[in-house]
């Protein structure tokens, strides 16, 4: 038994585990649309609105509805999402073995030192398990493919973030109790869906995108999770001491979100 009080981390993945959005995600979709023989473009601005809604499939859905009148997909619409959505991951992929997008700074460090606490490790995204192994694999690290014991992905559950369901699957798959687990994100949608899968820890490293979002439900956010030689800097809430985040920070802020119940929340 580690000397923590808590068993798993829960990464989220984009915006989390590396800034992916502006530079990863936002030039997929537009070089699917090119290819598809579409003029749309999303700008890093646009971008920026869309991901109010999460998941890439709903998101070019409500880009149709709401963007695009009266255009209207040829056939089955869909179908037609789905096929575009591929084109996308494609060029997701294809653009991550590149390695252009490297792992925030602290991820490797803190999962490092998780692993060797005996602590277990669990991904809950929106995204696909296919992007998330790539990004892992495509890495300076690709050994982290492998540390993960769980991912949880938007598509295999009813419904996305801020849906609680995906950390929910997570954790029915880790057979913790939410108490024993603390979350990493970076997102209010991704706050709103650990929160309200009663996850009592959330630490938020604030992305590209996410900076200025409400966050009233997190124990503490910060710009990222640090390095020796590259300061935290705290946004919101407090902690113990300083310097980079480490599992004592988790643990602390574990403790106190939990306000002195036992580890099986009675
Ligand atoms: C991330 C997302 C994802 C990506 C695109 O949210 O919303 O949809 O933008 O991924 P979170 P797909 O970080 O909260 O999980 O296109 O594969 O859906
Ligand atoms: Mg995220």
């Amino acid at each position: 038994m580690p000397p923590y009080g808590f068993d798993a981390l829960l990464f989220d993945v984009d915006g989390t585990l590396a800034d992916t959005e502006r530079d990863g995600h936002r030039p997929a979709f537009n070089a699917a649309f090119r290819e598809a023989g579409l003029d749309w473009e999303w700008s890093v601005e646009d971008y920026g609105r869309l991901l109010a809604v999460t998941g890439g499939k709903e998101r070019i859905r409500h880009y149709l509805r709401l963007w695009r009148p009266p255009w209207k997909p040829p056939a089955d619409p869909e179908a037609w999402i789905a096929d575009l959505h591929r084109r996308k991951t494609a060029h997701y992929q294809q653009l991550l073995r590149t390695g252009a997008i490297p792992l925030r700074p602290g991820v490797v460090r803190l999962l490092r030192q998780a692993r060797a606490a005996g602590i277990r490790l669990g991904i809950a995204t929106t995204t696909l398990p296919e992007n998330v192994l790539t990004l892992l694999e495509c890495s300076r690290f690709p050994e982290l493919a492998g540390w993960f014991e769980v991912i949880a992905a938007g598509d295999m559950v009813a419904a996305k973030k801020p849906a609680p369901d995906v950390f929910q699957w997570a954790l029915d798959r880790l057979g913790l109790p939410a108490s024993a687990c603390v979350v990493l994100e970076d997102s209010d949608n991704g706050v709103r869906a650990a929160r309200a899968s009663g996850l009592p820890t959330v630490l938020v490293t604030v992305s590209t995108y996410t900076r200025d979002q409400d966050f009233s439900g997190a124990a503490l956010v910060v710009d990222h999770l640090g390095e020796p030689g590259l300061p935290v800097e705290v946004l919101a809430g407090t902690r113990e001491g300083d310097g980079p985040i480490d599992l004592a920070t988790l643990d602390a802020l574990h403790r106190r979100a939990r306000g002195g119940l036992s580890r099986d929340g009675s």
